[in-house]
């Protein structure tokens, strides 16, 4: 068995500006498995240069998967599932995003290997999902309101904009004059506390979808306090990284919603429990501008029944000129992505695209 370990930078066809700072490049790990009988899987890493969303940062995961993670893989004589590495993986603590995207590629192996469907593995029922999208800080209200008519117009179901102080209540207001009653929701991002409680009840006029990571990222109780101040559901993300998190998070009521990023709670299959755990209205599935390949990954879990709520997986054009796989994922006129239930991803990797985004490589074998 071989393990190959691929660092892209992929330009994005338009700056991703949060709380935290902006994106130009989306960086992440391609992992590449493959075995003498020439089965292969791919899984990604989704991550930032920067600490902003997370502690784990591309150098990080490179860092664990090759010292830790890896290294454990190969000692694998025949890999039948990921549950294979779940003793020796839990003595490497936190690391989500890491351990992601080594069981990622592992799925899809096994998948390959067994003629089956990611789908099949991750409990799809559905053949396509409505999405939404999510735009981030724009330069002034006005720019916002445009790109916010222009994904409406290729049939997005919901949009999702990004706040901090300073933008938030006026935006929210022009939005709703401007657009009526679209699905709307927020994204703070940390960005403010509990002294900004007023300002979240005055949000509750805008008939919010709900408002993702108000509060700290490391925090759940005070959201519980600010969840009993207002009506608008709350919706944790950075917060949230097992499957334990997940459900104690909703059951003592701190948010009524979990964004579900596949990378942040340590991989697919804790995606899988968590939504089969809480089940439909309470889950959706976030991303991390991801390249085709977690896409996907994506797509796949979002095809389970319980993800009712459209989630953040755009189009590959909404992120890259050019994307990784082919064909690349495209929303039709509906808002509504198509998935492909071939053997495996179900799409073609292009490796020579990956070549020209690669900026560093490591191949693993015993
Ligand atoms: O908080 O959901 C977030 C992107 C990078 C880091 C954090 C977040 C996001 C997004 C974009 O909101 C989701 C996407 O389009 O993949
Ligand atoms: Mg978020």
């Amino acid at each position: 068995m071989k393990v190959k370990q691929i660092m892209v930078k992929m330009p994005l066809v338009h700056p991703f500006t949060t709380s935290f700072g902006t994106q130009r490049d989306k960086y992440a790990i391609l992992i590449k498995i493959s075995d003498e009988e020439g089965n292969i899987g791919w899984g990604e890493t989704p991550l930032e240069r920067q600490p902003g969303y997370c502690y784990e940062t591309t150098e990080t995961a490179w860092y664990i998967q090759k010292e830790f993670l890896i290294p454990e893989l190969l000692k694998l004589d025949t890999l039948t599932g990921y549950e294979q590495l779940s003793e020796p993986y839990s003595k490497i603590r936190g690391h989500e995003f890491a351990k992601s995207g080594i069981e990622a590629a592992i799925n899809t192996y096994v998948a390959n290997k067994t003629g089956k469907s990611l789908g099949d593995l991750y409990g799809s029922v559905r053949s396509k999902v409505p999405t939404g999208v999510s735009i981030g800080i724009q330069p002034d209200i006005d720019k916002l309101l445009t790109r916010i008519s222009t994904f409406l117009d290729q049939g997005y179901h919901r949009i999702k904009i990004k706040i901090q102080p300073g933008w938030d209540l006026e935006v929210l207001k022009r939005i709703r004059t401007e657009f009526g009653d679209i699905k709307l929701m927020v994204d703070a991002n940390s960005a403010y506390s509990l002294n900004d409680v007023e300002l979240f009840k005055a949000m509750d006029r805008y008939e919010l979808m709900m408002i993702e990571q108000p509060l700290h990222y490391q925090d759940v109780l005070q959201h519980k306090k600010l969840q009993r101040e207002i009506d608008t559901p709350v919706c944790l993300d950075e917060s949230i990284h097992t499957v334990t998190e997940a459900i104690e998070a909703i059951e003592q009521e701190c948010a009524q919603i979990i964004n579900i990023k596949p990378g942040r709670v340590g991989g697919y299959m804790n995606a899988v429990e968590i939504a089969r755990k809480l089940g439909k209205n309470k889950v959706w599935c976030g991303g991390m501008l991801e390249s085709g390949i977690n896409r996907v990954h994506n797509l796949f879990l979002q095809a389970r029944e319980e993800f009712s709520i459209p989630g953040d997986t755009s189009g590959s054009n909404r992120y890259f000129e050019q994307d990784i796989i082919a064909p690349a994922v495209k929303v039709d006129d509906k808002g509504y992505i198509t998935l492909l239930h071939g053997k495996g991803l179900g799409v073609e990797v292009l490796e020579d695209k990956i070549e020209d985004y690669s900026i560093r490589q490591q191949l693993y074998m015993l």
